[in-house]
């Protein structure tokens, strides 16, 4: 497996596991980190023998933001002609589920990566914000759009426009994360979460993400066809046979994933 500097990068079974690793600067999202931790999901992605990812930081932070050290002496024109920063929208299109596990720290890019990922578990130390506005600039990761699509407009300008931090509490009763849990059971507890959806037909986990998501881009009704599209092509698939015999026969399943 290729080595990287930024990040450490394991497999626990049918789970790739992304681990943010940049303490000194509470993992502060440079270019290399970028780069590295895009090209270690994809290789994840492409994998046949990985179901499911999982991303996490440190204790102390997922990730503090992108490097405000790096950004600094950033001018427009080298920033709009390099498209600075795109491979992050990459991640959005894997097609295998991302699980991210947050604790402390998810600040700018760091919260744009946590939603950048399908499943968020919190750490009841987890802190979530959008501070860019207090550096004098915006959110460029798609947090002004992906916050608002998860917990409203009123939360969204609220944190944006404030650039105040929210607990994992307000995190969660606001739908930005499904799970709290005490912080020193978030590793196992992701883990879990990961396992299980790798654990699961890969083709029907691949549809139901891409079926999920299709709700942020389209209408109702275009929507709802989409998904029974892809719930008719099931059928064609081993594991559904596999999965409703295992129901009938009392017994748990073996997915081939096929
Ligand atoms: N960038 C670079 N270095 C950082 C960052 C960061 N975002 N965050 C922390 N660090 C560094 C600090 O500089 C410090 O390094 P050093 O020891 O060398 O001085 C080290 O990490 C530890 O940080 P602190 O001493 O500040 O630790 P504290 O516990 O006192 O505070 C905080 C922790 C509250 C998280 C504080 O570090 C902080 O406010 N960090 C900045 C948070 C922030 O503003 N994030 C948003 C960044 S902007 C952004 O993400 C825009 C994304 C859009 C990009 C779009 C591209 C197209």
């Amino acid at each position: 497996m290729t080595e990287y500097e930024t990040i450490l990068v394991e497999r626990k079974d049918r789970v790739g596991l992304i681990t943010l690793n940049r303490p000194k600067a509470l993992n502060a999202l440079n270019t290399q980190l970028m780069n590295e931790f895009v090209a270690a999901a994809k290789e994840f992605d492409r994998d046949p023998e990985i179901g499911c990812l999982l991303v996490t930081g440190s204790a102390k932070a997922f990730a503090a933001g992108a490097d405000i050290k790096e950004m600094q002496a950033l001018e427009f024109a080298e920033a709009y002609l390099s498209d600075w920063f795109t491979a992050w929208d990459e991640l959005g299109r894997l097609r295998k589920p991302i699980v991210a596990a947050v604790a402390g720290y998810a600040l700018g890019g760091g919260c744009e990566l946590a939603m950048l990922c399908d499943i968020l578990l919190a750490a009841d130390t987890a802190k979530f914000g959008q501070p860019e506005i207090k550096l004098g600039v915006i959110p460029g990761i798609g947090g002004s759009q992906r916050l608002t699509r998860a917990i409203g407009k009123a939360k969204a300008m609220d944190l944006c426009l404030t650039g105040r931090m929210m607990d994992a509490e307000e995190a969660e009763r606001a739908g930005l994360v499904s799970r709290v849990v005490p912080a020193g059971e978030l590793h196992d507890q992701a883990l879990a979460v990961a396992q299980t959806v790798a654990g699961m037909s890969a083709p029907a986990v691949l549809m139901l993400k891409e079926s999920v998501n299709r709700a942020f881009e389209t209408t109702l009704a275009e929507g709802v066809r989409f998904e029974r599209r892809l719930f008719h092509a099931t059928f064609a698939t081993a594991d559904q046979k596999e999965g409703m015999a295992a129901f009938v026969e009392k017994r748990p399943p073996s997915f081939t994933h096929r």
